[in-house]
C-alpha cells in the first residue's frame, strides 16, 4: 500500500508549554492533529477554568492562518482542587478533564497530589459529573525502583481506586508495562488508556546500549522489549480502550544533554508518521485509524473529525534539530533516523 487516508487524527496528551515555546509547539502538532489535550504542567500550573481558557488563548494565537486547531484543556488537580471546580469543567466548553499528577511523578508536578486519599471529595464529584480523570500512573516514593512504579500504582493507588469509584471515567496515560495494559483491559469502558510513540517504537535498550541516549529518556521510562510489544498488541488490536497520546514534551538541547537531563521525547513534528511507522511494522497499518482518529474521541464523548490526512509509504529523515524558544534548539525525537512514511 502507497498511500493511505486516514480521518484527522486528534492527539490526546501533548505537553505545548508557554510563552514563546508555543512558536514551536502549537504549529507543530497543529499541522496533524485537529484536536489535542493541552497538558497543565506549567509553572504555576493550570488549576482553574478561568486559567485554562487564558491558556488556551494563548495557544490560539499561535495557530497559523487557514488551518483549524482545536485545543482541548485539562485542570492540574491539587489537593486545594474543589469539588465546585469539577461543575465548572462539565460546564465548560474547551476544558474535558482533570489531571493527576501524584506529587514528584514527572517535570512540573510538585503541586501534584500528596495522597490521592485526601481528595476522594472531588473524586466523587468526578464520577458523580463523568468528567475524565487522567493519570499520571506512578507511585514516586524514593525506595521504588523507577522501572517497578507503574505496576506499583496499578496495585496501590489504582485498584483501591476503582473499587471506591468503579464508575469513574479514567485514562490511564502513557502506559509501558504489560501489567498496564492488562489492567486496562480488565476493566470496564470507563477505563482507557493513551500509548506514546517512543513506547512502541523503543525499549530500554535504545536509550541505554552503546552510551546514553538522553533524547530517548521520559517519564515513565522507556521499559524492556516484552513491554514494548505488548504494547503494540494492544494499539494495533483495535480495542477502543487504548487510543493516541503522544506525550510530546518539548525541552531545549541543552535542558536535556545535561548533568541531570529534563525528561521527555520532543514527538509533536512527525508523531503521526511515527505512530504509523510502529503499526506498519506489525503488519497493522489498517488499525491506525481506529487508534489514532476515533476511540479517543468516542471516550471523551465529542464528535469524531470529519476531515482527512493522507500519509504515502515513503523514507523522510526526521530532522536533526528545530529552532526552539530564543535562539536555542530542539532535538525531535529519532531525529536524523530515517523513517517510511510521511504525511503529505
Ligand atoms: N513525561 N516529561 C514531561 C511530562 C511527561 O509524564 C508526563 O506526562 C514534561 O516534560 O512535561 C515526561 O517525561
Ligand atoms: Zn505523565
Ligand atoms: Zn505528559
Amino acid at each position: 500500500m502507497n498511500t493511505i487516508t486516514l480521518i484527522q487524527p486528534d492527539d490526546w496528551h501533548a505537553h505545548l508549554r508557554d510563552g514563546l515555546a508555543l512558536q514551536r509547539t502549537v504549529p507543530d502538532l497543529a499541522k496533524q492533529f485537529s484536536r489535542a489535550i493541552c497538558m497543565p504542567n506549567l509553572v504555576p500550573p493550570v488549576k482553574t477554568v478561568e486559567e485554562a481558557e487564558a491558556y488556551r488563548e494563548r495557544i490560539m494565537a499561535h495557530v497559523p492562518e487557514g488551518v483549524n486547531f482545536d485545543p482541548r484543556m485539562v485542570l492540574y488537580f491539587t489537593d486545594q482542587t474543589s469539588p465546585e471546580e469539577v461543575k465548572k469543567i462539565k460546564a465548560s466548553a474547551h476544558v474535558n478533564a482533570i489531571k493527576l499528577y501524584p506529587a514528584g511523578a514527572t517535570t512540573n508536578s510538585d503541586n501534584g497530589v500528596s495522597d490521592i486519599r485526601k481528595v476522594y471529595a472531588v473524586i466523587e464529584q468526578l464520577e458523580e459529573q463523568q468528567v475524565p480523570l487522567l493519570l499520571h500512573g506512578e507511585v514516586t516514593h524514593n525506595h521504588v525502583d523507577i522501572f517497578d512504579r507503574e505496576k506499583r500504582f496499578l496495585d496501590e493507588v489504582l485498584s483501591p481506586l476503582l473499587q471506591q469509584f468503579p464508575n469513574l471515567k479514567l485514562v490511564l496515560e502513557h502506559i509501558t508495562t504489560s501489567e498496564a495494559a492488562q489492567f486496562v483491559l480488565e476493566q470496564g469502558r470507563n477505563v482507557a488508556a493513551t500509548i506514546t510513540p517512543q513506547h512502541l517504537l523503543f525499549n530500554r535498550n535504545d536509550m541505554l546500549v552503546g552510551g546514553v541516549k538522553p533524547h530517548f529518556y521520559c517519564l515513565p521510562i522507556l521499559k524492556r522489549q516484552t513491554h514494548q510489544q505488548t504494547l503494540l498488541e494492544v494499539a494495533t488490536s483495535g480495542n477502543p480502550k487504548f487510543f493516541l497520546g503522544t506525550d510530546s514534551a518539548p525541552h531545549s538541547k541543552n535542558a536535556k544533554e545535561n548533568a541531570c537531563g529534563c525528561a521527555g521525547c520532543y514527538s509533536a513534528p512527525t508523531a503521526i508518521e511515527l505512530y504509523a511507522q510502529a503499526f506498519d511494522q506489525v503488519g497493522r497499518i489498517d488499525r491506525l485509524e481506529g487508534f489514532a482518529s476515533f476511540f479517543g474521541a468516542d471516550f471523551y464523548g465529542l464528535p469524531r473529525n470529519t476531515n482527512t490526512i493522507t500519509l504515502v509509504n515513503e523514507e523522510q529523515i526526521i530532522p536533526t534539530s528545530l529552532d526552539y524558544l530564543d535562539g536555542e534548539q530542539i532535538i525531535p525525537l529519532y531525529a536524523g533516523k530515517t523513517i517510511q512514511w510521511r504525511k503529505v
